[in-house]
Formats: C-alpha cells, structure tokens, sequence
C-alpha cells in the first residue's frame, strides 16, 4: 500500500477506511482461498461484494430484532417479478463505503468500474411490473417500513438480446454462473408444495367444506435472501426468493444402478423445472402447465414462510389480518388467496366464515394493465389437475359470492355471468383478476386516468357494486437508483443548489430549482452536466454498435418493451418521414438527432421480433447514407435492461411517451426520464397525463387522440384513409413496402405494412400527422437552447411527485395502514 493520496478520515456506517481494508484482505484470504498478489478479476469483486454486504447484516440483525420487538404490522409483497438492477454501487452508496473503495482501490491498480463490470444484474422480470417491484421495496426500506419481498429465484432471467442480422436472437441469462455474492441460502426454512392428486371429504366436518388433498407429487422450496437496505436509514429488510428442488426421494437409485441414468434423474429435472426460467412474456397468457405451478410454487412457499413467521410471535388466527397485509402484484400471485383458504380451512381447522373474513382482510390486489388479453385466466380443467382442492375452494368461494350478488341484484343473471369468478364460455375458465377483486379488501390502479378506467371498463361491475374497495395509487420510481446512481453529475449539482442531499429522500424538494430555470450561470451547468451524459452514452452506444453518434445531437428515447400498444411503429414512420425530408432535400437545415430505442420483444410476439428487424434496418441505411447520416442517427441498443436504462435516462433530451391513449397503465420510464431533465412527448395516457399536470403544458409536447376519442374513432376506423390523404406519411409507409430497407426485398416487411393498411390495432396512422407536426415543434423549440434547458429543468423540478417514496407512503394510508418502525442507528 502506498500513501498516494489524503484518505477520508471519517467513521461511517461502513466503518473506517482502515478496518474496510482490513476486511477486504482477510475476506480475499478466507473467502475467495487467495491472495493479493494471485487474485483474479472475480476474486477482487466478490471480496469486494461480500465486505460491502457485510456492512448490512448487522443493520439487518437490529430490523430483525427491533421488528421482533415491536411485533407490528408487515406487509408482504408477492410478485412473480422483481427487476433489481445490479447491487454493488447502490450498496456502497446505502453503507457509505464508496469513499473508500476507490483510494483502495488505486492502490491496488484496479478501477472500480472494472470490478463492476463482473456485478450481473438479476433480471428476474420482464419490464414495467418488475421494476416498479424493486423501487417499492426499495421506499419501503428507506420509510422504515417492516415489508419482505417474496419471488423465485429463477435459474435463468430475462433472455439477454442479441441481433443477428438486425434480428432479435435470445440468449439465455445465466445469472448466477459465477455465483451471487448478494445473496444468503436460508435452508432451515424450506417448504414442501404439493401438486396434482386427489381430494375426499373430511370425515369430522358437517358442512362438507373442509376436505383433504393429497398430492401425488411433492416439490421443495429453497429460499435465499437478498438485503434490501433501506437509504439514509439503518433499516435492511430481505426479498426471500424461492427456488424448487426436488424432494429427497426423487432421485431413482434403483434406476441409475441398472443404468437408466435419464430416468434416474427424471423426477428431479421435472421438479427442478418450475424454478427455471422466467416467462419472457409479461402481456399474453403462455406457458401453461408450468406457468401455473411457478405461479402456485410461489404462493405456497410464501404463504407458510409468512405464517411460520407470524407464529414467532403470535397465537391464535383472529390477529392475522391486524399482523399481516399481503399485497399481490397483478394476477400471477393470486392463488395465495386460495392457498390460505386451504390452509386455514383444511389444515388449521379453522371455520370456513371465519377463514374467509380472515383471508378477505389479508389481501389486497394491484393491477398493471387495461388490455384485456393481459388478465389472465385459466382453464379449470388444468386447475382440476393441477390443483383440485384449490379447484373446489374456488367454486365455493365463487358459490357465496354470487349469493352475495344476487342478493344486491334480484334477477340480474347478466350480472352474475359478468361478475362470476369463473367464465362459461367459451370454455370453462377462472378469472384470475375477479378472484382478486373479490378476495380482497382493496384494489389499486397505478394512474389515475388507469384507475379510473378500470372502474367504467375491465372492472366495471365491481366498481359498481363495491365501490370503496378502489383506490388509485400512481406509480413511482426511487431516486437514489435513477438520479443518485445513474445521474451522479446531476445529483452533485442539484446538491450543490439545494444545499444539502435531503431531496433524495424528500424528493418534492426539487421544486425550489425551478427558481434556478431563469439563472443562465446555472442553465450552462445544466447543459454540461447533460452534455457530459451524452458523451458516456456516444461511447456505450459505440462499444455496442459500432455507430457514432454526435452528444450534441438531440438525444431522442423510447426504451420499453416493445408492443404494439407502446407504437415503436409510430416513432420509426417518423424517422422514415426525417430520413424522406433529408433525401428530398439534403440541404435542408435540420435539428441533427440521435433516435435511440432500447428493449426486448417476447420470444414468440412475431410481429414485435419483425418490427425490431425494421427499426435495425432502417437504422442501417439512415445510418450509412451520406447525406442522411449527417443529420440522423438511429441505433436499436441490444439488451435493454436496468443497468443500460441508467445510462441512458441521464443522456435522454426527449421521451417518447406515445401509447395510444387508453393502453399504458402508467408508464414509470416516463417519469425516471422527466426527473433526469429530459421533455417528453406523449398522448394523454397512463401517468403521462399526471407528468404533464405538474410540469405545466409548455413544458410538455402533447399530440394524439385522447382515450374517448380513441374509443369513438375506433368504431368506425379505416387506416387507409389517412394514408391516402397525406402524403408524408404515404412516403414513409411506401418506402417501408418498396424494399428500401431490405436491399429491395418487398416481401420481408410487408406484414408490418399490411397491419398498418389493414386494421391499425393501435391508431398509428390516426395519430401520425398530430405526433410528426409536435416533432417539429420539438425541433423548433431545441434550436432555442435556453428554452430547451428551462423546460429541461422545469421537468425535474416539478417531478419530485413521482418518487416511489411518496407511492408507498399512499399505499401506507390507504391499504396496508402500517407503521414504520424505527431501528437502532449504526
Ligand atoms: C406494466 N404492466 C404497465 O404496462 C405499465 O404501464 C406500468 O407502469 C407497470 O406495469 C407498473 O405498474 C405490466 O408489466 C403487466 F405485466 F401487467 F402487463
């Protein structure tokens, strides 16, 4: 070691620098078995990993007790999917140990973005859902809520996306290959779920409700968890994630000695199965058989690990609901609604009035979507399968509630067949979110313009006949990861203006920057700092592409799934459209642009896989056309994912925010693009709308049809009408359909094109004029670089609304109604 450079003196949480050093050598010795002088790469990061983790266990021991203390309400989080982005930066930032690893660090001659290179992301989500799950245990934590997250650790994540020759090829995320040194395997509190088998009567229960299932195969539960510190507080709670190992007895000795080593083994590979991959596939109903045993898996593990721990310190059932506030992430965890049926009923006995009240009381239902092929349904033969007893919990519970129904509506059999759990035709099959809805006591949309039309359309009838059961709690995103972490130049400097860092944990505070939009000292560091973004994404998007791309250029985003409700089709017609200007007219004065999209198409959505094909093949001939590329550049990122996102949103001068009005349930990119200064264009959809109401409309690039008259219009649609009435966009669907971007091959797009013309699901054409005429107010408006940075920073400073703390304080006061509680500090 040598003694380069003055070293923070200070005592942190994290301890001193000394003792950090200290804990680093002798975890490289112990835990890894090498030295200094021998150690690799991985060897330096998991050292450095597991000595910044431990820096959180013993904040974690002091939640554990001063929870057990305190024995208050928890709420329990059950979600399919949690999208946590990588661990290391965003726990040396919640220990305060960052000062630190960087003299360290140099010291030793390494840098700490090489060891980050080898901290892997768990992708163990799709989109949307899944983040929106990391950033409400992350406010949780940092609230002092007592919560614990509850998913699977799926062996293999979210694909990772490669294009070859400009197609979306999957690869298969490996995640955990070189271990996860995040994470703690909890052994002592496994489960065994059952599948399949059979039911009778219990033979002591007169009502005939109580019945007992035995299920022919059995599967274990191994949970690890992972620390979820809170910031700015000592509070650490956990995300157990579940992974199915096969019981004991599965492996076939007998076989294998006879040399039958495939069937030997048969049993634990189809156990082992249910925790293998993620459903790459968050908006159609897929998967099937093993989809529903993940679904049930997940539940079933978390139900007992939530009971085993209410038993800790509780005796008796009627505190349950005052002790635990379940709370289910959209359709794919409802089953825990009838699994605590099953529980409470068959296996504690318990009186199936009071089971339901108790269970009623517990739960409370999120939905994430307005499309309706989205709300999932099952068939009820595989269900009778799969899980027969749930099957008949299911009629029963069914069987009440449409007594309930009749009763309120005498004679209304329309009524019933539309609120009934389970769907007659055309074939028999249960309504996941109607399940919910009814085995809960509050339901929640994520916008308001979500909840509201929830209310009138999805789930309108039960709106109508239990109206205080929804409640509307607009989404939202944690600032230490999408400002702190992702934007540390702009954090600085809002620091800097604000005085100190409390707006990272009191995010409304960025309202007083608004008084710095007409300081033109502080417009100029605004801009470097956004300059300087852009540069390290130029160099991201070179490494990975091979295109160069100007950081003066306006940095124009749309990174989402892709779908065809999200309109990527929409933004690529308008790139067409500069690409045909700039041909026409080569001299032409255009607002140079950088058209960046990032995201992944599920494996089977043909039509989404094809239209990333168009959006990389447009960008190759915009890319290297002479004349075009002086103007426009255009580049499809691989691999879309968090750690790509903060990246990109600090770089970001334009969001694309341009669903058909009506579809997006909220959008949360959206907001992390606002809060990182860039402006958005957008419908009037999801949380756009509530963006737009604090930013102010100058502030806002608005366009499209609004969700009536997207409804009005479509009634009576005809997309070719609006191409034959404007030449624009005829051009750019023409030279879709002439071959220029398939070396003359008129065949290849023609499916992108024969949507277009044919129905337009998504009013693509309707609204084209309206979005390119906005697209060219957003030119005008860039070419005024004050305008531009007001707007810029007008959009941060009154965004401070959508952090996910202000989300989870809502939740708090109208559905979990939970207190913090407070830890010890370090
Ligand atoms: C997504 N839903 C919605 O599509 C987004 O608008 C919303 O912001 C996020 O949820 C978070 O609420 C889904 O991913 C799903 F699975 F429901 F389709």
């Amino acid at each position: 070691m040598t003694d380069a450079r003055p070293r923070p003196k200070m005592r942190t949480v994290g301890g001193t620098l000394e003792a950090f050093e200290q804990d680093l050598i002798s975890n490289l010795y112990y835990q890894r078995g090498t030295t200094l002088e021998s150690a690799s790469g991985p060897d330096g990061y998991h050292t450095l990993a597991v000595t910044v983790r431990d820096r959180l266990v013993g904040r974690y021991a002091r939640t554990a007790a001063a929870h057990y203390q305190a024995n208050p309400r928890f709420v329990y989080y059950l979600s399919a999917e949690y999208l946590l982005g990588r661990q290391l930066r965003q726990n040396l930032l919640y220990t305060g140990t960052e000062q630190f690893v960087r003299p360290i660090a140099e010291d030793l001659g390494v840098s700490l973005e090489e060891l980050e290179a080898y901290d892997v992301e768990p992708g163990l989500g799709n989109g949307g859902l899944g983040r929106l799950a990391a950033c409400l245990l992350d406010s949780m934590a940092t609230l002092d809520i007592p919560a614990v997250g509850y998913g699977i650790r799926y062996e293999f994540g979210i694909f990772k996306q490669a294009f070859r020759d400009g197609a979306q090829v999957e690869r298969p995320d490996d995640w955990t290959f070189y271990g996860n040194p995040w994470e703690f395997p909890a052994p002592d509190d496994r489960q065994v779920v059952g599948f399949y088998g059979s039911t009778a009567p219990a033979l002591d229960d007169p009502s005939g409700l109580r019945r007992q299932w035995t299920p022919a195969e059995t599967v274990r539960g191994e949970p690890s968890h992972m620390l979820v510190p809170g910031y700015g507080t000592p509070t650490v709670n956990i995300i157990r994630l579940w992974q199915a190992r096969a019981s004991r007895e599965s492996f076939d000795l007998s076989r294998f000695g006879a040399g039958q080593y495939k069937e030997a083994v048969e049993d634990i590979v189809q156990a082992e199965n249910i925790s293998k991959v993620l459903y790459p596939d968050d908006s159609t109903e897929q998967g099937r058989e093993l989809r529903l045993k993940q679904q049930y898996f997940l539940v079933a593990c978390s139900l007992r690990d939530i009971i085993r721990r209410y038993r800790l310190r509780n005796t008796g059932w009627d505190a349950f609901p005052a002790k635990v506030v379940i709370q289910l992430n959209d359709t794919h965890p409802v089953m825990a609604i009838t699994e605590l049926m099953r529980l409470l009923v068959d296996e504690y006995r318990l009186d199936w009035d009071l089971a339901w009240s108790i269970t009623r009381r517990t739960f409370n239902y999120t939905c994430h979507t307005l499309l309706p092929e989205a709300l999932e349904t099952w068939s009820v033969e595989l269900l009778e399968r799969l899980l027969p007893r749930h099957m008949e919990i299911i009629y029963s519970i069914n069987h009440f509630f449409l007594q309930e129904v009749a009763a309120t509506y005498p004679g209304d059999l329309d009524k019933m067949r539309r609120l009934s759990i389970i769907q007659e035709y055309p074939e028999k099959r249960v309504r996941m979110a109607h399940l919910a809805v009814v085995g809960s006591t509050a339901v929640n949309g994520v916008a308001e313009l979500h909840t509201r039309l929830l209310a009138e359309t999805t789930l309108r009838d039960f709106a109508e006949l239990w109206p205080q059961k929804f409640h509307n709690v607009t989404n939202g995103v944690t600032p230490r990861r999408f400002v702190r972490l992702a934007n540390p130049r702009l954090s600085e400097l809002i620091t800097e203006r604000l005085g100190d860092e409390g707006w990272l944990t009191d995010l409304e505070r960025l309202d007083r920057l608004a008084g710095a939009a007409d300081d033109p000292a502080f417009l100029e560091r605004w801009r470097e700092v956004k300059r300087l973004n852009k540069v390290d994404l130029t160099h991201q998007v070179e490494r990975s592409t091979g295109v160069v791309v100007d950081p003066d250029a306006l940095c124009d985003v749309m990174i989402k799934r892709f779908h065809e409700y999200k309109r990527q089709h929409l933004k690529l017609l308008h790139v067409i459209t500069l690409f045909n200007r700039l041909r026409e007219m080569p001299e032409m004065d255009m607002v140079p642009r950088t058209v960046l999209f990032g995201g992944k198409a599920a494996p089977g959505y043909h039509a989404m896989k094809l239209l990333i094909r168009l959006v990389n093949a447009v960008a190759e001939t915009v890319n290297t056309d002479p004349v075009v590329s002086r103007h426009l550049k255009v580049v499809l990122l691989p691999d879309y994912n968090v750690s790509r996102a903060q990246v990109i949103i600090p770089a970001a001068d334009l969001s694309e925010q341009i669903s058909l009005a009506g579809k997006e349930a909220s959008g949360t990119g959206n907001m992390k693009l606002a809060l990182n200064g860039a402006v958005t264009i957008g419908t009037l959809d999801g949380a756009n709308i509530e963006i737009r109401d604090r930013v102010g409309a100058e502030n806002f690039f608005l366009f499209g049809l609004d969700a009536q008259q997207a409804v009005d219009l479509r009634r009576h649609y005809e997309p070719r009408a609006y191409y034959e009435r404007d030449p624009e966009l005829r051009a750019a669907v023409d030279a879709i359909a002439s071959g220029v971007f398939a070396k003359g091959d008129r065949s290849l797009f023609a499916p992108v094109v024969d949507a277009m013309l044919g129905r337009d699901e998504y009013l693509a054409l309707a609204d084209y004029r309206a979005y390119v005429e906005c697209q060219d107010a957003v030119a005008t408006a860039w070419r005024d670089r004050d305008r531009w940075t007001r707007m810029s920073v007008l959009n941060a400073a009154r965004t401070g609304f959508f952090s996910s703390d202000r989300t989870v304080r809502e939740y708090c006061d109208k559905i979990w109604r939970v207190d913090p509680v407070r830890v010890e500090p370090d």
